[in-house]
């Protein structure tokens, strides 16, 4: 549970490492629109420094950081009502991100299993900000004592983390001074999965791009990567239970659920019984209708790079504000001099 004094607020973000796919838009940018419009205040960064975690062409990030920023806001993201910004601008992340790299323990970071996966059997070689990367992203929530962080189901080992570096540093200070965040991973589609392997998430930096579906890809493209999706040859089950061993045929009914909005059951009950054949028509469809409409918006604010540039400086300047009185009543916490 959170303490008493800690107003709610949610913070989230998302790595510019590449194209957004429909995992990050159903597992993320959805449910950000969503929360906004929930009356609690919201802050939603692109976070850049957690992107050159591994190499990222100087000049590709940063069309990837606008190009982001312009997915939030034909997500649905309003810059007027949530605080939208990219995270370098912010020291003030990096600066506790330090702090809780002296709180977090190496057994901790060791365990988690992003690390493991994405430095693969080159650990050694991995970038140090690789292994550190939980503490960054931890300072990240803290930095606004964020109490609720909506994320897919991928990142829970991260927000369990970030929930022990706050109870630690509350412990080993004698304070209650940051929030014991909350993650919310709800709804169908908390993990996308690939569309080539039903055990693998759906991811942007997969060298597949049949294995995904971008926020950029036009109506034939998603039509041709759903019908070459890979299944089964059985026909749907009407029960969920039926899905069980069927990750593939699993993974497309809940994407068809989220992207409508109804329950996996609801689903269930209308595509129960077709075959492949009549049913990824019909999520290709639903697809287009959805995903078009925010890609075409994309490119529209894509071609006002300096607005976009002046939404995140805007943004930056409001998330300052909240970040820098938390910075230095964590450093008079720590016994930093002239805090
Ligand atoms: N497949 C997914 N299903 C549901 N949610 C997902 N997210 C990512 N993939 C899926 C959610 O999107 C948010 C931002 O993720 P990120 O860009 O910070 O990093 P990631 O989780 O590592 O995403 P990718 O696409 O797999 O990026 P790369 O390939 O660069 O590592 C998070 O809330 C995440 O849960």
């Amino acid at each position: 549970m959170t303490e008493a004094p800690f107003t709610p607020r949610v913070f989230s973000g998302i790595q510019p490492s590449g194209g957004l796919t429909l995992g990050n838009y159903l597992g993320a940018l959805k449910r950000f629109a969503q929360a906004q419009d929930a009356g609690v205040e919201t802050i939603y960064c692109m976070v850049d420094l957690h992107a050159i975690t591994v190499w990222q062409d100087p000049e590709k990030l940063r069309h990837a950081t606008r190009e982001l920023c312009a997915g939030f806001i034909a997500s649905g993201v309003d810059p007027e009502k949530s605080i939208l910004f990219n995270q370098s601008q912010v020291a003030e992340h990096a600066q506790l991100a330090w702090i809780f790299n002296c709180v977090a323990r190496m057994g901790w970071m060791k365990r988690m299993t992003q690390f493991k996966d994405k430095a693969g059997k080159n650990a050694e070689n991995a970038s140090l900000g690789l292994f550190g990367y939980p503490a960054l992203m931890a300072a990240d929530i803290l930095i606004y004592h964020a109490t609720h962080v909506p994320v897919g189901e991928d990142q829970k080992q991260h927000l369990e983390l970030t929930r022990d570096i706050a109870t630690k540093f509350n412990h080993d200070y004698g304070v209650d001074f940051f929030p014991i965040t909350e993650p919310v991973i709800e709804g169908a589609a908390t993990r996308v999965m690939s569309l080539r392997d039903g055990s693998k998430k759906m991811s942007k930096s997969d060298p597949s791009d049949m294995s995904r579906i971008n926020l950029t890809d036009n109506a034939d493209t998603i039509a041709k990567k759903i019908r070459k999706a890979k299944t089964d040859p059985e026909p749907l089950p009407s029960e969920v239970v039926g899905l069980a061993e069927r990750p593939e045929a699993r993974n497309l009914i809940n994407i068809y659920a989220a992207l409508s909005d109804q329950s996996v059951e609801q689903v269930m009950r209308d595509v129960g019984g077709k075959a492949f054949s009549e049913f990824k028509p019909m999520l290709a469809d639903l697809a287009v209708a959805q995903m078009s409409p925010i890609s075409t918006e994309m490119s529209r604010l894509m071609q006002d790079q300096a607005e976009i540039d002046r939404v995140l400086a805007e943004g930056a300047g409001r998330a300052r504000a909240i970040a820098a009185p938390i910075l230095r009543k964590t450093y008079e916490i720590v016994g930093m001099v002239g805090a």
